[in-house]
């Protein structure tokens, strides 16, 4: 190949290519300069939208190869994770759209079925690829079918048990499909483990340079165009040994891999100009920052205290702690599972494990919770970050079961903060406490409060709740985000009605609940989770089996994968803003004016001459 000419020399080829099928019809050199057009077009979007970037930038002439080669859509190409596929989507026909990525109603920053054709798997969570493309395989081989399968990997997918499970499955089965492996030495962050050593001590193993050798002679001895084969040979060996690198093409990406992973959109005149004056208050810290900060003055305060993470230390705030202890701090890959059961077997012999894991990919964990974990009353902490709605990565990261996965397990503690200084007293209490698994879950957001740090946070009794505000008729009963909601539309309305702030969805503060549910009409439960098993669904239950006739209602996610858009945006679709809350409380108050519960409570304070205290 000659080196590929100037830009301008050539008219766009992206404009031509509508399609896969034509991209097979450019010569090498106009693929080179597509690859070209691709990276700045990927570059200029993403950096304007925000979305996932420095992994597209690495398999721009990988995605194109892939098209050129296969027969896409026919041929299926199965991208692990997703996230490196933007280059995909620009290909197979939705390059138009590429600047709605992540947004309401626009493209998803991952890949999905009902998207396009060519996503024939879809992923968000990781390594997840080879089990899928070995069923593929099959299920084609079964309906005697004809097409490849193909499966990309990252080698930070590999580090993932489900990848190796496949591998197991698959390896002897003789079917045919293939993996392609991304190893560009990164997952968010540098890779980790033995997976990583492997690959780069295979790259230079001597008995590769061996079969090399020999690969160059036969193709010397070849009776047709030995020197093109030979010189084919050479491209294709130099491609395996660098086969891509994270964020290629931009300085600064390569050289910073970690911080181009996902950047955020280019601040616009609409997005810095404050909205309302609790925006214009003092800056308040990210849960995420706030888990970090206190994991370093608890492990300060308790040498048996370790942080674990599953290939997510910049995500769940620990960067700053993987700096200070990191003797304390254990990246264990994408492994999940793993993460949990290792915490557990250091819970066995005296260690106070923190696993810091997204609340969506702790899902991937849940019979080591349930078997490893709460099984043995082992005290592990579980820290959920990304708990309720994240936004913009929609339904395969929104952290919205969790309530209900984890308050269904025997023994567990679940918590939820309202604000940051809660977050650092609800850390202290769980790694005080003794015999059950404890869990703490907070979202993608900043903290409503500001904290001070010079001040030890105090342990709160396990199982009790915060009653912030005295009322008449409706008791608010709000978790985690779900109390600032309330609290702010209930001033902004000047409601007079009580808000608790139910900071333990389980255990529940059975004896203040009794005592609210005796003094008011309603009570109203808020919760950023799912209705079925959630805190509302206990509230009930408690309220039913005890023969309560109290009005009751309760506002949850629905039950459906909930698309992806900005947090506050999906907040208002899914009936839990501050207006939503306001207008339950409006309903419920109309409604108690006639409810027979009311007329039972009225009664008893003729009885008692006051209402029943706790
Ligand atoms: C189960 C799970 N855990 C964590 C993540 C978060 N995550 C997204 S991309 C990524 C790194 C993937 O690395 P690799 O597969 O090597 O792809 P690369 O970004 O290097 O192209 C991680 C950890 C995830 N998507 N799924």
């Amino acid at each position: 190949l000659t080196e590929p000419r100037p830009a301008d020399e050539f008219p766009s080829i992206l404009e031509r290519v509508n399609g896969p099928e034509d991209l097979r019809q450019l010569t090498p050199e106009e693929l080179e300069h597509l690859c070209k057009e691709l990276r700045t077009e990927l570059w200029d979007t993403i950096t304007a939208v925000g979305g996932h970037l420095a992994a597209s930038l690495g398999v721009v002439e990988l995605t194109v190869a892939l098209h050129y080669v296969y027969d896409t859509p026919r041929d299926k190409l199965i991208w692990d994770v997703g996230h490196q596929g933007y280059i995909h989507k620009i290909l197979t026909g939705r390059r138009a759209l590429l600047s709605t990525i992540r947004q309401y109603k626009g493209l998803s920053g991952f890949l999905k079925r009902s998207e396009s054709e060519y996503d024939t798997f879809g992923a968000g969570h990781a390594s997840t690829s080879l089990s899928a493309a070995y069923g593929m395989a099959v299920a084609r081989d079964l309906r005697g079918e004809d097409y490849n399968v193909v499966a990309i990997i990252g080698d930070g997918g590999m580090t993932g048990g489900l990848a190796f499970e496949a591998l197991n499955n698959a390896g002897p089965s003789a079917r045919n499909f293939t993996i392609v492996l991304n190893d560009n030495r990164m997952s968010i962050s540098p890779n980790v483990g033995a997976v990583p050593k492997f690959l780069m001590k295979m790259e230079s193993n001597p008995r590769l340079g061996k079969i090399k050798d020999e690969v160059w002679r036969l193709l010397g001895e070849s009776p047709v165009a030995p020197k093109k084969l030979q010189s084919l040979a050479s491209r294709v060996e130099g491609s395996l040994k660098s086969l891509t690198q994270k964020g290629k093409g931009y300085e600064e990406a390569e050289l910073d891999p970690v911080k181009y992973h996902g950047v955020k959109a280019a601040p616009t005149a609409e997005k810095i100009e404050p909205k309302s004056p609790d925006q214009l208050a003092a800056p308040t810290m990210a849960y995420m920052d706030i888990f970090g900060e206190a994991m370093i003055q608890e492990t300060a305060r308790d040498s048996q205290v370790v942080a674990i993470t599953a290939a997510m230390k910049e995500g769940t705030g620990l960067v700053t702690y993987s700096e200070t202890y990191p003797d304390h701090f254990f990246d264990v890959g994408i492994a999940e599972g793993h993460a949990v059961t290792f915490a557990a077997g250091m819970a066995v012999a005296g260690i106070r494990p923190v696993a810091a894991i997204y609340s969506t990919f702790l899902q991937r964990a849940y019979d080591h919770i349930v078997h490893d974990c709460a099984l043995q009353h082992l005290p592990v902490v579980f820290c959920l970050d990304r708990g309720g709605l994240v936004g913009e990565d929609g339904p395969t990261h929104h952290g919205i079961l969790d309530l209900a996965y984890l308050s269904s397990i025997q023994g567990m503690v679940v918590a939820a903060p309202r604000s940051g200084q809660e977050m650092r007293q609800l850390i202290r209490t769980a790694l005080l406490h003794d015999g059950s698994p404890f869990a703490i879950r907070y979202p993608r957001d900043k903290a409503p409060d500001l904290i001070d740090w010079s001040a030890d946070p105090m342990p709160i009794p396990v199982g009790s709740w915060e009653l912030l505000r005295e009322g008449r008729n409706v008791a608010v009963l709000a978790v985690g985000t779900m109390v600032e909601t309330a609290r702010r539309a209930i001033t902004h309305e000047e409601l007079n009605v009580t808000l608790v702030n139910c900071r333990f969805v389980k255990p529940m503060d059975t004896a203040l609940l009794e005592h609210l549910i005796d003094t008011h009409d309603a009570v109203l439960t808020l919760e950023e989770g799912t209705g079925i098993g959630g805190f509302g669904a206990h509230v009930a239950l408690f309220m039913l089996e005890r023969g309560y006739e109290n009005v009751f209602k309760a506002l949850y996610l629905p039950d459906q994968f909930i698309e992806h858009g900005s947090r506050e945006k999906l907040l208002e679709l899914c009936g839990l803003s501050e207006t939503d809350v306001a207008q339950a409380i409006h309903d419920l108050l109309d409604k108690g004016q006639t409810s027979p519960e009311s007329a039972r409570i009225a009664a008893k304070k003729l009885l008692t001459g006051k209402t029943q205290s706790r």
